[in-house]
């Protein structure tokens, strides 16, 4: 048994705006003072993290002088190698301004599509200066309340010109940006472009140069569309577009909560762990949630600590679950192989369909088989609730990382 202590190699990181975050909702105004960005990397360093994310205005404000943006990011520079601590991920905020009410890349008004690529380009630069490799679209306030406004389709293609422009910037300046788009069903907007998963990889096929595209999923945003978190993230993979990840909680059918990280589906977190761990990502595991409104400073460290804690405590659960005798043959169980079968099914030919159209097979027989799906997740449920104990020595069955 570990002490669940994070070090720098699990690559935990935050946003400036996660931690930073001061408390402030639709109702009421902020419970806490602003933590300045050198002290969020300071106590970041000290709970065991690896990195820190931010936006442009998370550490210059918006109507900064020149002189005062050198003086924050000469500070943030210097906090960043006082403690060790990296930028992976940098983004740009396209929501909070009212010059943004409309959206950004896919305002009606011209005049603000092109003053957002202005400003994404002014954050690349910094997110470069400071060794981001990750570029993260998030487009909050891209998509409507009503739409008699008619822009559905213009607003998709000024979306796709300006991901093209800003790809191209990144590899002008020799940036080298790995870009990740963020889909989100709504809030800020009523409807958010690109809601899902799904529609975000749809979206990327039909870029320019799609290979430097790919996906920040976040738990909250798809269990916000009533989606499953992990099947999002398999498919993100499968599709060898898992770029990033935003990890949080959320109770379906609410309003935008970001959870502490394991906080309400213990399940869903348990195997967005496994797929994480076995599935070949091995980018930042990025927090994207805050403290409860409720709580004073203090409370916001034990709010990261638990993210922390709780992923090294399902990353631990997902080696039992690899370790586990009976776990394990009732995966084994679980599947039917069938080496005659994988040979005719594997690849097309004339012949291997004519075998597989003569074939017989016992429909009756395939419908009795009982697979043992209750057997295995009560199993699982057993394991994550500290009932099984750990098998020592047992043989690892990690599933070979996808390329
Ligand atoms: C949200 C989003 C944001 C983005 C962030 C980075 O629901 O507000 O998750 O936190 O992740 O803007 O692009
Ligand atoms: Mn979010
Ligand atoms: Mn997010």
């Amino acid at each position: 048994m570990q002490d669940y202590r994070p070090s720098r190699e699990d690559k935990f990181t935050f946003g400036l705006w996660t931690v930073g975050n001061p408390g402030r909702d639709p109702f009421g105004e902020p419970t806490r003072k602003p933590l300045s960005a050198p002290y969020i990397v300071q106590k970041l360093a000290e709970l065991g993290a690896y990195g820190v994310n931010l936006h442009d205005n998370d550490l210059v404000p918006i109507d900064a002088s020149a002189q005062e943006r050198d003086r924050l990011v000469r500070e943030f520079r210097q906090a960043l190698s006082d403690h060790g601590l990296v930028v992976p991920m940098a983004t740009t905020n396209l929501f909070t301004d009212p010059a943004f009410k409309d959206g950004a890349f896919t305002s009606a008004d011209a005049r603000v599509r092109a003053y957002a690529l202005q400003k994404v380009m002014h954050s690349m630069d910094l997110g470069a200066e400071l060794g981001a490799t990750t570029y993260v679209f998030w487009g909050g306030r891209e998509g409507t309340e009503v739409d008699a406004g008619g822009k559905l389709l213009d607003a998709l293609s000024w979306f796709r010109d300006s991901l093209n422009f800003l790809a191209q910037y990144s590899q002008d300046q020799g940036y080298g940006y790995r870009f990740a788009l963020e889909p989100k069903p709504n809030e800020p907007r009523g409807d958010i472009f690109l809601p899902t998963v799904g529609s975000a990889l749809g979206f990327i096929a039909t870029l320019d140069q799609p290979d430097l595209f790919g996906l920040n999923p976040e738990f909250a945003h798809e269990t916000m569309a009533g989606l499953s978190f992990p099947h999002a993230v398999a498919q993100a993979l499968d599709a060898g577009k898992l770029f990033h990840i935003d990890l949080n909680d959320q109770k379906p059918g609410r309003f935008d909560q970001d959870l502490r990280f394991g906080a309400e589906n213990l399940k869903g977190a348990f195997f967005t762990v496994q797929l994480l761990e076995e599935g070949g990502y091995d980018g930042p595991r990025h927090f994207d949630a805050h403290a409860l409104r409720t709580e004073d400073e203090a409370g916001v460290w034990a709010f990261a600590r638990g993210c922390m804690r709780t992923y090294l405590i399902l990353r631990e659960k997902a080696e039992q679950f690899r370790a586990d005798p009976e776990i394990q043959a009732a995966l084994a169980a679980y599947r039917v192989e069938d080496a005659e079968l994988a040979e005719l099914t594997g690849k097309f030919s004339r012949e291997n369909a004519q075998a597989l159209k003569s074939r017989t097979f016992d429909r009756e027989a395939l419908g009795r088989r009982g697979p043992g799906l209750e057997h295995l997740d009560q199993l699982t449920l057993e394991l994550l609730l500290g009932l099984r104990s750990p098998v020592q020595g047992a043989p690892s069955a990690r599933i070979e990382a996808r390329g």
